[in-house]
């Protein structure tokens, strides 16, 4: 078998090179010991093989990633992806005048939410035909396709903006989530004596033509986690009120994309 040639990555030179800068410096200032390194590394491992590496990076790094990306520029904050997006989700649509309903299980259990929403771009132009993919979790705090009993696409789907850049889509209210505690980010939560609470939360990622695509969250704003989020994911401009209308709740939040550069 022929080899590929392997073509060097200035982009790869350059960020390693960053990174071992640091992580000397890191270093001498933790002063680490020869049993702490091998302690890190088998706990990295396990962090790999329980395949919690993606819910560690997502909780502890991806934050910082966003804010030295995206502090200073104008449009709605994007908040972190997180480890639960799955690709794939049913597309849905409004039938006889009534809103879309996000993807659920007959009787699903939750106070009914209505949220809605309209799209536009930093130059005040509504956005028609935005696709918007939306997902949490449901009434036990469990995401589907992860550590729910519910199908795979429950609480998940996408659907697109009217011409004027509206959409109001029904589901149920998101629950406060504790992250997984029995494996190694757990492991780390209790070392670090942390909290694994993040406060209720809806994603939702935007994707129009032109336009970067908007990846973020909407949190209540009276959730009691919104100053301790484990995951450290909460921006003001993404606060919202979710308001008790007696047999449902009503919340809503506009969101505004920038341009492709
Ligand atoms: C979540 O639900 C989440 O959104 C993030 C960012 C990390 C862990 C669990
Ligand atoms: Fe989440």
């Amino acid at each position: 078998m022929q080899k590929e040639a392997v073509k060097k990555n200035d982009r790869v030179v350059e960020v390693f090179d960053l990174f071992i800068k640091h992580i000397q410096s890191f270093l001498e200032e933790a002063e680490l010991n020869h049993e702490e390194y091998t302690n890190f590394v088998n706990w990295a491992d396990r962090l790999g093989r329980t395949g919690e590496l993606p819910l560690f990076a997502d909780v502890f790094l991806e934050t910082h990633v966003l804010r030295a990306m995206y502090t200073e520029m104008p449009g709605t904050q994007p908040s972190l992806l997180g480890p639960y997006f799955i690709e794939g989700t049913p597309l849905l649509k409004a039938e006889g005048g009534k809103p879309i309903v996000l993807t659920q299980r007959p009787n699903e259990a939750g106070d009914v939410l209505y949220f809605k929403g309209n799209v536009s771009n930093v130059d005040g132009e509504a956005l028609g035909n935005v696709k918007v993919e939306m997902w949490h979790n449901d009434s036990d705090a469990t995401y589907s396709a992860f550590d729910s009993v519910a199908p795979k696409y429950n609480l998940r789907g996408h659907f697109y903006t009217d011409e004027n850049g509206n959409f109001e889509v029904k589901t149920i209210l998101p629950t406060p989530y504790p992250i997984p505690t029995n494996g190694p980010t757990g492991e780390f939560l209790e070392y670090a004596d942390k909290q694994p609470m993040r406060p209720a939360h809806l994603h939702l990622m935007f994707e129009a033509e032109g336009h970067e695509t908007l990846i973020t969250q909407v949190f209540p704003d009276d959730d009691k986690w919104l100053e301790n989020d484990v995951a450290d994911g909460v921006r003001l401009d993404l606060l919202t009120k979710f308001e008790n209308k007696g047999d449902h709740y009503e919340a809503a939040l506009n969101f505004v994309m920038r341009k492709e550069q």
